[in-house]
């Protein structure tokens, strides 16, 4: 461990970095190496590699089962599922959804020349407010898509009330809520069908992968379809489709990281209890509370940094920290409608979003995950302690810099 007792220890001012390797946010976590290699052969001996294959229906069963819905269909990634339920679920037009998400969200609507009407998030749960969606339903409005961002189940009950009443369909982008649950009711019964992304970087991961669970039996015969070109039997087509197959060496992935399951989120829950204690009472930083009572994978580590209470903008200490090898993500600035092509499409939504505002400019997202040790959360937490203690002078420093010290994060 590098000791930073003055400024100018600081990597961005000249000093080592903290680190020697960069701490990333999305290190993928990794199972028992030898099940999934042993998997790995066996799907090699039968030469069965894709399409539908004996791992994939595997999966399918095991991930039905703990999120406790009727059906799973997975998927090669959730960018690709959610694209194949929004047509599988017949919208068009507009479809309401957050602008504080991942931008594939977004874009899984766009693609299909639906138009993504961007809605505020309610302050607490970081998830869409009720209320300003009831008053973005229009004529055009087939669907809300809701996002448990983060693993934060919001209004949903209010949303389901919505729907009904319009006449939509609800749907989740669950990709960070696998594993959670909301009321004691495990995410993936919500609304008329829910995504998984099981990309490398979620906690449980299939190399790249994602999967829609539901209990609508209608809607997965069109999404098992949809998922295989359309295919109902050899040279048979009904429907238009794409192709969104898992693998099999992805669902043998799946099925090694489902075998530790629990101890993934044991490390996280334990990760997130040491960065609870390390940065309480750091004046300006807040950590993402979540309700002990429900079950949570604590996948993301997120921070609000409150500039006037600590001294220092949420940027300038994630250009400390990137310098330092502390590769924290600013998850999701600047919001998906200050991002093309929407904010060029339909421009001037900012004055609709003043949380999802606020929010992008104050979030931050630290490393976690089991490849990221006590003594890790340790140093990057007295690293944030000692900076906002020194806010004034490191602050004028920053303003000061030589040129040459170039950006470690570019930020826009
Ligand atoms: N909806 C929501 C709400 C989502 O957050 C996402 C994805 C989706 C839908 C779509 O799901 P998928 O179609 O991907 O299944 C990353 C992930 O690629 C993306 O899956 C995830 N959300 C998003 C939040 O994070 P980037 O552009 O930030 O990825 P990248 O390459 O910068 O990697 C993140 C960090 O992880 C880096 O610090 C490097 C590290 N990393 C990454 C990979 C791939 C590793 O250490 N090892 C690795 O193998 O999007």
């Amino acid at each position: 461990m590098i000791a930073k007792q003055l400024i100018c220890d600081l990597a961005i001012f000249g000093g080592a970095p903290l680190f020697d390797e960069p701490l990333h946010v999305g290190a993928p976590n990794i199972g028992d190496r030898c099940r999934l290699l042993q998997r790995i052969n066996d799907i090699l001996d039968k030469r069965w590699l894709s399409n539908n294959g004996p791992y994939v229906q595997e999966f399918e069963f095991q991930i039905a089962k703990l999120v406790s819905v009727r059906h799973c269909v997975a998927m090669c990634n959730a960018t690709i599922a959610l694209e194949i339920a929004i047509r599988a679920l017949g919208l068009s037009g507009e479809v309401i959804v957050p602008s504080l998400t991942f931008v594939a969200t977004a874009h899984a609507l766009q693609w299909q020349q639906i138009r993504p009407i961007f809605c505020d998030v309610d302050r607490k749960t970081y998830t869409l407010d009720p209320v300003q969606v009831e008053k973005l339903i229009s004529p055009q409005t087939t669907g809300i898509l809701g996002v448990h961002l983060w693993g934060k189940v919001g209004a949903h009950k209010d949303l389901a009330t919505l729907a009904t009443q319009h006449n939509l369909r609800l749907l989740y982008d669950a990709a960070h809520a696998f594993n959670c649950s909301h009321n004691g009711q495990t995410v993936g019964s919500f609304g008329d069908a829910e995504v998984f992304s099981f990309h490398a970087t979620k906690f449980f991961n299939s190399f790249e992968g994602g999967a829609v669970v539901t209990n609508d039996d209608a809607l997965v015969e069109r999404m098992r379809l949809m998922r295989n070109f359309g295919f109902a039997g050899y040279d048979q087509v009904d429907y238009v489709g794409t192709n969104g197959k898992m693998t099999e060496v992805a669902a043998a992935m799946g099925l090694t990281s489902l075998e530790s399951l629990d101890h993934f989120v044991a490390v996280n829950h334990h990760n997130y209890k040491l960065y609870q204690r390390h940065l309480a009472h750091i004046p300006g930083i807040y950590l993402i509370e979540y309700d002990e009572q429900e079950q949570n994978n604590f996948q993301y580590m997120v921070v609000e940094v409150d500039e006037a209470e600590s001294g220092i903008s949420r940027d300038q200490l994630l250009e400390i920290l990137w310098s330092e090898n502390v590769r924290a993500r600013r998850y999701f600035y600047p919001g998906c409608h200050r991002m093309e092509p929407y904010a060029t499409l339909y421009p001037g939504q900012e004055a609709n979003l003043p949380v999802t505002e606020a929010v992008v400019k104050r979030v931050l997202i630290l490393p976690t995950g089991t490849t990221i040790g006590d003594g890790y959360i340790e140093q990057i937490c007295e690293l944030i302690r000692r900076v906002i203690q020194h806010a004034p002078v490191v602050r004028t420093a920053l303003t000061e810099r030589s040129p040459q010290n170039g950006r470690y994060y570019a930020s826009s």
